[in-house]
């Protein structure tokens, strides 16, 4: 049994990718995690792939009472059709075709005023995971500042502060990452906010590779969990053309964090600014004034790995432990 202060009230944001519904996934296996609710934002996927992924999963870990808010604001640049297309796939494979999935806590409200509502209403701090763009939260911080106060701490998969971007468009000139060029104003608003945030930019997921080292591994532990993992990866390996960049463990690396002990990561911390304006709308960069932020600036690549592994290594009834802590609870 699980004491009470071992528990962290978590709110997961993702943005309904592959590696973002492998991420809720990698989330569920975590006994320590009270999964307080799932927000969709719509930018690398279509909202409705998004939330029958994620009610699959939460159905799948016996979660059937979280509850799934889809957001309805949108940044100004959008993510390629084909990249929002693919993860069509994770609801479609045999293993989540098999799970019915209830729709019973899928929220009325869009995810942004859920979202204000659940911390107007918590009277405890949350820790948010966000593993897609920061729209909805940056909207409630924008309108409701106070509620800065109700945030233990801000996870987010975003940014590229020493190294260069992922976004080839032909307005842009590649200093950007993805989540932070889809709404450069909603990323400017997060790290310009009294929130308590803690970035994961490419300059630390570019440590983890999806290769093939790594797929073999997780296989060979052989387990049903560890089957879905490894088949939702495989459907990665061909979605981003070699010559341009590889899939990395973007979230995983993000979502991780909630599990990982300090060893595991560096972090530093920086005034950053964050540009709204082609050609390099969505860069993060270090400045000399401005608002300190705290970003993960190096991992140790093993560790992770192992982390991530053995959390996926398991029968399904993995995913029903957290429930039952919070049922002794
Ligand atoms: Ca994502």
């Amino acid at each position: 049994m699980k004491s009470k202060q071992a528990t962290i009230p978590v709110i997961f944001d993702h943005d309904g990718g592959i590696d973002d519904i492998l991420s809720l996934l990698l989330t569920l296996t975590m006994e320590q995690v009270d999964l307080k609710g799932v927000c969709i934002t719509p930018a690398d996927c279509y909202a409705d792939d998004a939330l029958v992924s994620s009610l699959k999963l939460l159905t799948l870990a016996e979660r059937t009472e979280v509850p799934v808010a889809v957001g309805e604001l949108v940044g100004p640049n959008p993510f390629p059709p084909e990249w929002r297309a693919q993860p069509r796939i994770c609801h479609t494979m045999p293993a989540m075709l098999r799970i019915n999935e209830s729709r019973e806590a899928v929220s009325a409200l869009p995810a942004h005023l859920w979202l204000k509502q659940y911390l107007q209403d918590t009277p405890d701090k949350v820790t948010m995971v966000l593993t897609g763009p920061a729209t909805n939260l940056a909207w409630v911080l924008q309108h409701y500042p106070a509620l800065a106060e109700k945030l233990q701490t801000v996870i987010w998969m975003g940014g590229a502060i020493t190294v260069k971007g992922n976004v080839a468009m032909h307005d842009h000139n590649g200093s950007a990452e993805w989540n932070a060029y889809w709404d450069p104003k909603a990323t400017q608003a997060l790290i310009t906010s009294r929130a308590p945030l803690l970035m994961v930019p490419l300059d630390a997921t570019n440590a983890l590779p999806v290769n093939k080292a790594f797929l073999q591994t997780l296989a060979h532990t052989d387990t049903a969990l560890s089957d879905l993992a490894g088949q939702l990866w495989a459907n990665t390996v061909t979605a981003i053309p070699a010559y341009e960049f590889t899939y990395f463990l973007w979230d995983i690396l993000a979502t991780s964090l909630l599990g990982l002990t300090e060893e595991a990561y560096s972090v530093s911390e920086d005034c950053l600014q964050v540009s709204v304006t082609t050609p390099n709308a969505g860069q993060t960069y270090r400045c000399s004034s401005g608002n300190p932020v705290r970003w993960v600036s190096q991992v140790n690549p093993q560790i992770v790995i192992d982390y991530v592994i053995n959390q996926f290594t398991g029968d399904h009834k993995k995913l029903l432990s957290s429930q039952n802590v919070n049922e002794v609870l």
